[in-house]
């Protein structure tokens, strides 16, 4: 699969494509990541791509000249690569939240154009004239969209068929009945030593009898969610 991402800090992505599963999967060919830098479509020699906000106020906002003139350069790069007409998407507060349904619509797309804000906002007609998805990680503001994309990007290369090593995709198989997909939190995880500042591992897990482990972990799973997310318990499956 393939990202398209529109920024004015191309660079920060080296988060994405330099360390770990990411950098493995883009390594293996299995997902591309193209950034573009905003400033290219500027119309002057300054590279002014923001201006004063109509009605006054601080700050300023991102106009929607270069950003068209950038979203349109990137179709026609997608049509030259075969893809495409992809999805473009802003990262905003105002958007759906993501969650791992969301996540998984992602994975199974071919391409996707994400634009990535600052400073105070972007012009509405850009929003309203050629974005198509608003995503949001939270209800929280950030100094950009450049953070949130890179956490979408994170979590979709990974459902990516092949992503993980061969051991952890047979874990996740395994215990795809658990996670947040299924509802449920994470159960408690421990590792040597047997006893750490007093305190021990649960005895069932060095019994080596995986069906009463497999109990545990549901139960452990299940206190965790009414202790910390209770909504989760009794809330539907979103999308
Ligand atoms: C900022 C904002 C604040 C209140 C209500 C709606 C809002 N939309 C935006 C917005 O789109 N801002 C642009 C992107 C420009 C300023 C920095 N941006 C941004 C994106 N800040 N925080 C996000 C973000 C993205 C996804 N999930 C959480 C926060």
């Amino acid at each position: 699969m393939r990202f398209d991402i529109l920024t004015l800090f191309p660079d920060m992505f080296d988060a994405v494509t330099r360390y770990g599963i990411t950098r493995r999967a883009i390594e293996r060919g299995l997902a591309q990541l193209h950034c573009h830098q905003l400033r290219d479509y500027a119309h002057d020699a300054y590279k002014t791509i923001d201006d004063r906000p109509y009605g006054g106020g601080p700050g300023m906002v991102m106009m929607a000249g270069p950003l068209t003139e950038a979203v349109q350069d990137i179709r026609s790069q997608q049509q030259s690569a075969g893809l495409g007409p992809a999805p473009v998407v802003l990262m905003s507060p105002s958007g759906q939240p993501i969650n791992q349904a969301l996540v998984d619509r992602i994975a199974t797309q071919p391409c996707w154009t994400i634009i990535c804000g600052r400073y105070e906002g972007v012009d509405q007609r850009f929003i309203d004239q050629q974005v198509d998805e608003l995503w949001s990680l939270g209800d929280f503001v950030l100094s950009g969209g450049e953070i949130a994309a890179m956490a979408v990007v994170d979590a979709a290369i990974r459902r990516l068929p092949g992503a993980l090593g061969d051991e952890q995709s047979a874990i996740q198989e395994s215990f795809s009945v658990q996670g947040p997909a299924a509802g449920l939190l994470d159960w408690p995880h421990y590792t040597r030593p047997e006893v750490f500042n007093g305190a021990a591992v649960p005895d069932v897990l060095l019994s080596g009898h995986h069906e009463r482990i497999a109990d545990w972990r549901r139960k452990a799973a299940l206190e965790a969610t009414s202790r910390h997310r209770p909504d989760l318990l009794h809330k539907p499956k979103s999308q």
